[in-house]
């Protein structure tokens, strides 16, 4: 099979009697699009999304199902240069990760040359020798078809020079829905036979509260720059239904704590008279309300975890 056709249509298998079931992880750099790639395969968000580097800071399953198969899918944090412990845990996680599963799927943009972060994970995957490569160039819908071919070729060239053959080579773009069911069909193959693992219907296996926090954290994400993305952490303390509401008008109130590393960092956060926080709270309520099916009172606070990126304490305080 040539890996770096440009398939524009499912290929057809031949009908499989088999079921297959398995794990393929998502790897890459910081912002190289592999949460928004889950959410496109599950086709539901499970994992958050931000253009700030560095958001995903644990594994999320994410799961398609299929009449043949069901194919895991597990999102990691991008691997980067650790500036902190919390950076060090996070990268961890990935190598674990990559260990486990039964298809590594390394994500690099297509609008971003090949660098020395592609190329270091490209060096480590070449060490997993029993686990299938495939390479998924992300973000097609920002380069123009010289381009994207150019960056084919240069991922090809990447394997042979470490020694290896991608399994596949797949451009995608999850923005603009290309190709991303190719993927699927590309992927299961690569996976062993067996019967599903998880229940039908089942998109992840985050739980509801994690899932919450990380939704409050996408929305505190958006906006803000250099160094405090990386300072916000959210916790969910508690999610209980309130009392004495009749039946047909539940309200779950969920109370939260987003931490940041400096006192300084609170003004910026919370915003003048409040009004970010206030945005923060108002749109991931929605968000949370959608995902939960209910009416939500969400009582957000800021508080400030010293250094908690380099704190082992903090960092586990904060679930990590
Ligand atoms: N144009 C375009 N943008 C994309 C596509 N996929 C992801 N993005 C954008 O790229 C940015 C990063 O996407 P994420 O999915 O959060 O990237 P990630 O690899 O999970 O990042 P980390 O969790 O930080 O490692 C976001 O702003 C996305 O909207 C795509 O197919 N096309
Ligand atoms: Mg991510």
């Amino acid at each position: 099979m040539n890996a770096m056709s440009v398939r524009t249509q499912s290929s057809e298998q031949p009908a499989e009697a088999v079921h297959r079931a398995g794990f393929a992880c998502f790897v890459g750099r910081p912002n190289a699009g592999k949460s928004t790639l889950t959410n496109a395969l599950v086709g539901q968000k499970v994992a958050i999304t931000s253009n700030r580097p560095q958001t995903t800071r644990h594994t999320v399953r994410g799961i398609v199902h299929r009449p043949d198969a069901q194919l895991i899918l597990v999102d990691t944090p991008g691997l980067h240069k650790p500036r902190t412990l919390l950076g060090e845990r996070l990268n961890d996680v990935v190598r674990t990760t990559w260990a486990e599963v039964d298809v590594i799927g390394f994500c690099l943009p297509a609008d971003q040359k090949i660098g020395p972060g592609d190329r270091f994970i490209a060096k480590e995957l070449a060490g997993i020798r029993k686990t299938p490569k495939v390479a998924i160039v992300t973000k097609t819908d920002l380069v123009d078809s010289k381009a994207l071919a150019e960056q084919l070729i240069a991922i090809d060239q990447l394997g042979k020079e470490l020694g290896f053959e991608w399994a596949e080579i797949v451009p995608v773009s999850a923005v603009g829905s290309k190709q991303v069911d190719l993927l699927a069909d590309l992927l299961i193959p690569l996976l062993p036979e067996g019967p599903a693992l998880y229940p039908e219907g089942d998109l992840t296996d985050e739980p509801e509260q994690v899932m919450v926090a990380e939704l409050i954290r996408e929305a505190a994400l958006e906006g803000v720059r250099d160094e405090l993305p990386h300072s916000i952490a959210v916790v969910v303390e508690e999610m209980l239904p309130r009392e004495d509401r009749p039946a047909d008008r539940p309200l779950l109130d969920i109370h939260a704590n987003l931490y940041i590393e400096r006192p300084s960092q609170k003004g910026i956060i919370i915003g003048p008279k409040g009004k970010r926080l206030k945005d923060v709270g108002i749109k991931s309520r929605k968000q949370i309300e959608a995902l939960l099916g209910t009416p939500v009172f969400l009582d957000l606070h800021v508080k400030v975890a010293k250094d908690w990126q380099r704190d082992p304490k903090q960092l586990r305080r904060l679930g990590f």
